[in-house]
């Protein structure tokens, strides 16, 4: 990975067990052409990049070459969401579509009163589903709201909910022709979802969306921390 993509980051030297293998060039390549961030230098690391033999080893049988294809286009970094230059950042939001805190208030705060405005006039948005506004001072272009479930132990129909958002918001990116769209871990903070099951309904509802639809071409899983990277690392390892 080139220390230049990497700003303040790269005084830190990466985490071994991400890079036991060497990373595919076109791999990097491609993350590094599809990720941007606003501003020259960012705090971010890119947390997660196939490793050769795994990719490689998801070439088998009849449909490896979309298996192969869909894993390209999910990519996990570590940051804050509100940075990143895509087509359209993902809101962790609640049913009153009128801000709060975590990542709906860092959004917010960072879109300005604008997207306030327009989510008025949307009247809300029932939980595991999504509604698509403008980005306003985002560096994203959009802002798709989705309200995750608050978790309450399992038995409330909490994971069908959650995978709801992620195909509720990748239906509104591939009807717009978005071509970059980017997750926060949602329902993993507030609403208190266990971070490892939601990454696993996260990345097999992405991966079998992107497995269905050429749009969006790039899905990042924007994580804040490491404990976050780490369960959607495992999570795609699961499915490659
Ligand atoms: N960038 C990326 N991820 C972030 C950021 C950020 N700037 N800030 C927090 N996260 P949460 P929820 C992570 O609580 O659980 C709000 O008040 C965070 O670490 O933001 O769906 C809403 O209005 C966690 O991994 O959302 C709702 O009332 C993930 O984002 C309620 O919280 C989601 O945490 C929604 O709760």
């Amino acid at each position: 990975v080139c220390s230049s993509d990497l700003g303040e980051g790269a005084a830190k030297p990466p985490d071994k067990r991400q890079f036991q293998k060497p990373v595919a060039d076109a791999v990097e390549a491609d993350i590094n052409q599809n990720v941007r961030w606003r501003g020259r230098r960012h705090p971010y690391r890119l947390a997660q990049v196939k490793p050769e033999g795994k990719v490689d080893k998801v070439g088998q049988g009849e449909n490896a070459m979309a298996e192969t294809e869909v894993l390209r286009r999910m990519t996990i970094v570590e940051g804050d969401i509100t940075r990143l230059e895509v087509a359209a950042i993902v809101n962790a939001a609640n049913e009153t579509l009128l801000g709060g805190g975590g990542v709906d208030g860092a959004i917010h705060a960072a879109a300005g009163p604008a997207l306030l405005e327009e989510c008025r006039g949307l009247g809300g948005c029932p939980t595991g589903e999504a509604r698509i506004t403008r980005g306003y001072a985002l560096a994203a272009r959009h802002v798709i709201h989705t309200v995750g479930p608050i978790w309450q132990g399992g038995g409330e129909g909490e994971e069908a909910l959650l995978a709801g958002c992620y195909r509720g918001s990748l239906t509104l990116a591939r009807d717009r022709d978005l071509k970059a769209i980017a997750f926060p871990a949602i329902s993993t903070g507030v609403y208190r979802f266990p971070p490892a099951r939601a990454a696993e309904i996260a990345v097999a509802t992405v991966a079998q969306f992107l497995a269905d639809d050429r749009i969006p071409e790039k899905v990042i899983f924007c994580c804040f921390g490491e404990v976050s990277a780490d369960a959607h690392r495992a999570a795609l390892s699961g499915i490659g």
